[in-house]
């Protein structure tokens, strides 16, 4: 049995997804359950598994993919109306998957705090 994550299975291409936006260091794509109107994944190409978990050599992956989540604000034209970044980390903080991801959501008003 595989212990890789769907995210992992994404990135092999085991499973398929709807990119947004690819570099050398991250892949951005659709999320399969969307949230908003735009609700895009960040993910690393290299494995970190949430906040919690990084390293300090994880550092500079970790700003790829604020920074691709900027491009995919760009991409989904989202950018002028405002946009919230994500990222779940832990059992209470509400992560599924257990591989970083930053959800990036837009296109309506969203309310605060969460639930
Ligand atoms: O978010 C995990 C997110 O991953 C959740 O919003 C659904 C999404 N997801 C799960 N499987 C897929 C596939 N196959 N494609 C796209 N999106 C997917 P978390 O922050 O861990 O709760």
């Amino acid at each position: 049995m595989s212990d890789k994550t769907i995210f992992e299975k994404i990135l092999s291409g085991e499973i398929p997804c709807k990119p947004v936006y690819e570099d050398e260091y991250t892949l951005a794509f659709n999320d399969i359950s969307p949230q908003a109107p735009v609700h895009v994944l960040v993910i690393p190409k290299n494995k970190i598994i949430n906040v919690s978990e990084s390293q300090e050599s994880d550092i500079e992956q970790m700003g790829r993919i604020l920074f691709a989540a900027k491009k995919v604000a760009e991409i989904t034209g989202i950018i002028k109306s405002g946009y919230r970044l994500v990222m779940n980390n832990g059992e209470n903080g509400g992560q599924t998957v257990y591989y970083m991801h930053c959800h990036v959501l837009g296109g309506r008003s969203l309310s605060w705090p969460p639930g």
